[in-house]
């Protein structure tokens, strides 16, 4: 029996959509544990793509329950167009997908207030995706939420919105100068997806329980990454939940002792998207090089994404957050091309070295990154599926990393495809 949390060791878009994707065949549970819509889980099989934002990963290996814990937020609107879109590709969504009562509705006015508390940021505007997911969270924490159960029981539904209406639509209408909303049209929009989604919804704290109880293996799959983290990532630059292990544990309910595996997902090189602090950003024709070999777009916005090297105090940051022992390696073969290739091995602070990420952004954001070089391979890795086989120079570069982290590599992912993929 495993119980493992698939977590992103940098700023998300690590390629845990495809680690999540090939563990799913082994495991019984797949849970998403926080986040929303505002990620983009890219699946790539059988010359098909499919990108997911709520539902887990877990939906087309294998026949693995796929649970939305109680720590994520949902639009259900959004939902109902994903689960339309698995549907499609012929996967019977009936005793398959899980809805905790728990989880948290993304309404309308969350997203309008990310869009507009985003404008007023002006030149500190954090970059978030507009998905509403920053306001929903902000409603859990002041306990005007709205959950997943509440879509069952109508009129208690509409009496919580319309007395959630009355601040919304003074704020919207006093401090942002926007339309107000009604009662009315927000359940108008809901009906719907209050049918469609209510067989779905139950008590999935309880069916983890029984889970484990079985000795059934559970598959964690968080979203974003590390650096997002609201505790423990780049404030204010980071998403509102947590998506490190801790979160894995209040976003499910599944107890920090049932965890077996804590498995951090790293890409070769560094990506963000959104504001925020970067330290081996690159902004000149190596980033260039990154984005385009690496198809560096947001997955859920389209936005570019930020490229930059290899950063491992930060990797080490990420292992030690999450207690993390074991790593994957994702898009390797996107460094195929490059004569050399850096690695941020310490920082230069106000002139002293050092190997500790910074908790706060500004300091975070004065960090000058030191870079040991290794000689790049030049050769293709893509569809490589043995470590042995892989060019020396990659085998190096690879060692480094695990005796820098301590942490060893028991996926390395050389392009996107499962086929693509190195199980050492
Ligand atoms: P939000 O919308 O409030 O969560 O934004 C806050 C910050 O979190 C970042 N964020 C992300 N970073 C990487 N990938 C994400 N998912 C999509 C993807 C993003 C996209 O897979 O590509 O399509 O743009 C994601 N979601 C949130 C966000 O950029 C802010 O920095
Ligand atoms: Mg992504």
């Amino acid at each position: 029996m495993s119980v493992r949390i698939i977590i992103g060791a940098q700023w998300g878009d690590e390629g845990k959509g495809k680690v999540v994707d090939l563990l799913s065949k082994e495991a019984h549970y797949v849970v998403r544990y926080q986040g929303g819509a505002n990620a983009g889980h890219t699946l790539k099989f059988d010359d098909k793509t499919i990108v997911l934002h709520l539902i887990p990963s877990g939906m087309f290996n294998g026949n693995s329950r796929c649970v939305i814990g109680n720590g994520v937020v949902i639009d259900p609107v959004a939902l109902v167009e994903e689960i339309a879109e698995v549907e499609k590709l012929d996967v019977d969504l009936k005793d398959r997908l899980f809805i905790s009562s728990s989880a948290h509705v993304i309404l309308p006015y969350h997203k309008i207030l990310d869009q507009v508390k985003e404008k007023s940021r002006g030149k500190d505007a954090i970059g978030t995706t507009g998905r509403g997911i920053g306001p929903a969270y902000v409603s859990k924490v002041s306990r005007v939420g709205i959950r997943m159960g509440d879509l069952l029981h109508e009129e208690l539904l509409q009496e919580k919105i319309s007395r959630n209406l009355n601040d919304i639509n003074n704020a919207l209408e006093h401090i942002y100068g926007e339309d107000t909303l009604k009662t009315s049209e927000m359940m108008d929009a809901l009906r719907p997806a209050m049918v469609r989604l209510k067989s779905f919804i139950c008590n999935t704290t309880d069916l983890l329980h029984s889970a484990l109880k079985k000795g059934e293996s559970v598959l964690l799959e968080g979203a974003q990454g590390s650096l997002l983290d609201v505790d423990h990532g780049t404030y204010p630059y980071v998403t509102s939940s947590s998506p490190t292990a801790g979160g894995a544990c209040t976003g499910s309910g599944i107890p920090p002792l049932a965890i077996t595996h804590s498995t951090g997902i790293t890409k070769a090189y560094c990506t963000r998207v959104g504001n925020g602090p970067f330290p081996t950003e690159l902004n000149d024709n190596f980033g260039e090089t990154l984005r385009r070999n690496g198809q560096e777009f947001g997955a859920t916005t389209g936005r570019p994404r930020r490229c930059g090297w290899l950063d491992l105090p930060a990797l080490l940051y990420a292992v030690r957050l999450n207690g993390m022992n074991e790593l994957a390696l994702t898009k390797l073969d996107v460094l195929d091309d490059f004569e050399t290739i850096r690695v941020c091995t310490h920082y230069e602070l106000n002139g002293k070295e050092t190997t500790v990420f910074p908790l706060d952004a500004d300091m975070v954001d004065k960090l000058k990154p030191v870079y040991r070089d290794f000689e790049g391979w030049k050769s293709s890795t893509r569809n490589i599926s043995e470590f042995k086989e892989l060019p020396e120079n990659a085998q190096k570069y690879i060692r480094f990393i695990e005796e820098y982290t301590g942490v060893r590599f028991t996926i390395i992912s050389t392009g996107p495809k499962r086929s693509e993929t190195i199980t050492c």
